[in-house]
């Protein structure tokens, strides 16, 4: 079967098994053809850079962000701009020419194959993408752990770039980036060999989150309690949505004495947890709620949009923000405007306060503050009376209910779940998934919120240190013996690697949802559940009355 396109990389896929014309995420068929053609230039620039270190030479610095960049930008939601993806071909492709005539010089001998050996001009690049797709490898099983693995990395790359963009970098991180995508690249002999690989991913992407953990916490403070306001002022403001804190600590200084306000969008709402970035006045609150609500929430905005990360939802012919729309670092839309940085990092934000000057304030969609701040370093504070609550049977059982959300119908599961857990359950959430049911009001286990938000997707983090500090506290060997059941919605590459950090955890009995990875083909399915408990989620009677059983059972 010949079809247009091929991409299985994230849950709104086609039927659950593949895009094949255009993808539900808007993707059209040139642009996935331009990312695979990416994702090729990238597995040559990486063997090339990962033989030359093995060999002990001098890899070109420009490698690191340049394999970090592309891969963030072929994350779901990214990047929609194809003579983008195309730049970053050619940037990919002269890189890896200069190092090859280096090693050349150096007496390096490269690997022999395509990815390395291939050079050609964007108006070859069409028919070059129809050889390197996802369907060129024939074996399903290796298909299967070559994307997983490309999956997680890209996931990996996200919250690297986050980290580097408020500088702090980790050599060993990007490393091991390079050389897992040079052994996708080149083969591995067996299915074991595949699945050391897979597991290694958590490993590494654990060092990112850490990363990126202390990338924040050292640049803008400790998060902390505090409630933020879904309501809007009287000035024109610029609505930041994506991940990116680094990007919005720029932005606010440039912005706070402009008389323009700057407000949060989906995974940007921890930001107000933040204290150096709380201190700025022109920090107003946070507007709307998860990412794909954003083209009426967009449009009732008013002011410019700056997207920093993913989620990004193409707009419709009718939407009227496209000349309010601006992207920056990995992210590009074709129409909006884009704004780089310079050589010492710097973004010139100018162009979005005198444009916001010119827009009436933001409409008010009259949403319900929410409280948050709960990082790690706050729960540790916290754990004496969590282990008391516990000990004393106030708190029945922790319930994890974080990760992604989606535009399906079918993720009303994870409210009606958040909804119909017994009041003695605390839940802890981080990720988009929370705007599902965080509004909803469920009160306080004494003087403790029932639902800890402890940020954004990344700070699944601060969830693992959690883990282990109550592993501690309950003088515990295991973390499975903790009385913490784990749900975790997914939806695009960085969930894959936040699943790929629990397993290497040792974390049992995951329920993943709300369907199963494509990717994840029946073996590696039997081999996830017979090494980890890895389960889908069921009904949310069904779920709630497992949960409710092992805990009797206990
Ligand atoms: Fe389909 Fe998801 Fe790929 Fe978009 S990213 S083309 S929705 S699988
Ligand atoms: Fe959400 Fe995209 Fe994944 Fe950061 S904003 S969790 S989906």
């Amino acid at each position: 079967m010949s079809s247009e396109m091929f991409c299985f990389q994230c849950e709104e896929v086609l039927k659950g098994v593949s895009c094949i014309s255009a993808g539900t995420c808007g993707k059209r068929a040139p642009l996935s053809a331009r990312m695979d053609l990416l994702i090729f230039m990238i597995k040559g620039l990486c063997v090339v850079a990962d033989t030359i270190r093995r060999q002990g030479g001098l890899v070109d610095p420009r490698t690191d962000r340049i394999v970090v960049e592309s891969l963030f930008s072929t994350m779901t939601n990214v990047n929609f701009d194809d003579l983008d993806i195309e730049r970053r071909c050619v940037n990919a492709m002269e890189l890896r020419y200069e190092m090859m005539q280096q090693a050349h010089i150096d007496g390096i001998s490269l690997p022999d194959t395509d990815e390395v050996n291939w050079f050609g001009l964007p108006i070859d690049f069409a028919e070059k993408a129809r050889t390197v797709g996802i369907l060129h490898e024939p074996d399903m099983e290796v298909r299967g752990y070559k994307e997983f693995i490309v999956y997680g990395l890209k996931g990996m790359c996200a919250y690297l770039y986050h980290a580097m963009n408020v500088g702090t970098d980790d050599s060993g991180i990007h490393h091991f980036i390079q050389k897992a995508m040079c052994r996708v690249t080149l083969g591995l002999g067996s299915s074991e060999e595949w699945y050391t690989l897979l597991l290694e991913v958590g490993r590494w992407g654990l060092k990112a989150m850490a990363l990126l953990d202390k990338a924040y916490t050292s640049r803008l403070g400790i998060p902390r309690q505090s409630e933020v306001s879904a309501r809007t002022r009287r000035r024109p403001g610029i609505l930041v949505s994506g991940h990116d804190m680094g990007d919005l600590l720029q932005l606010l200084e440039q912005c706070e004495r402009s008389g323009v306000d700057v407000y949060t969008h989906g995974e940007m709402l921890p930001a107000h947890h933040y204290p150096e970035l709380r201190r700025f006045h022109c920090l107003a609150g946070n507007y709307g709620n998860s990412w794909w609500e954003q083209h009426h929430e967009f449009d009732a905005f008013h002011g410019p949009i700056l997207m920093t990360s993913d989620c990004l939802v193409p707009l419709y012919i009718r939407e009227g923000y496209q000349n309010r729309l601006y992207t920056t670092g990995p992210v590009s839309y074709p129409g909006a405007r884009h704004i780089k940085e310079d050589a010492s990092g710097l973004k010139d934000f100018s162009r979005l306060i005198e444009q916001a000057k010119k827009y009436a304030a933001p409409e008010d969609l009259g949403g319900v503050a929410m409280v948050g701040g709960f990082s790690h370093l706050q729960l540790a504070r916290r754990l004496d009376k969590i282990v008391r609550l516990l000990k004393e049977d106030k708190i029945r059982q922790i319930v994890v209910i974080a990760g992604c959300d989606g535009r399906m119908a079918y993720r009303q599961y994870y409210t009606d779940l958040a909804r119909r857990l017994p009041h003695d359950t605390l839940i802890l959430t981080c990720g988009c998934v929370k705007y599902r049911f965080i509004r909803n009001g469920f009160g306080h286990i004494e003087s403790l919120p029932r639902v800890l938000d402890l940020g954004q997707c990344n700070d699944f983090y601060s969830l693992f240190v959690f883990v282990r500090m109550l592993r501690e506290a309950l003088g515990l060997s295991d973390v499975n013996d903790l009385p913490i059941v784990y749900n975790v919605a997914w939806y695009e590459q960085k969930s894959v690697v936040i699943l790929l950090a629990m397993l290497h955890l040792g974390i049992r009995n995951i329920r993943l949802g709300p369907t199963l990875p494509p990717f994840i083909t029946e073996s590696m399915y039997e081999l996830l559940q017979r090494d980890f408990g890895l389960q889908t989620i069921g009904t949310v009677e069904e779920d709630i009355r497992r949960y409710e059983f092992s805990l009797t059972e206990a």
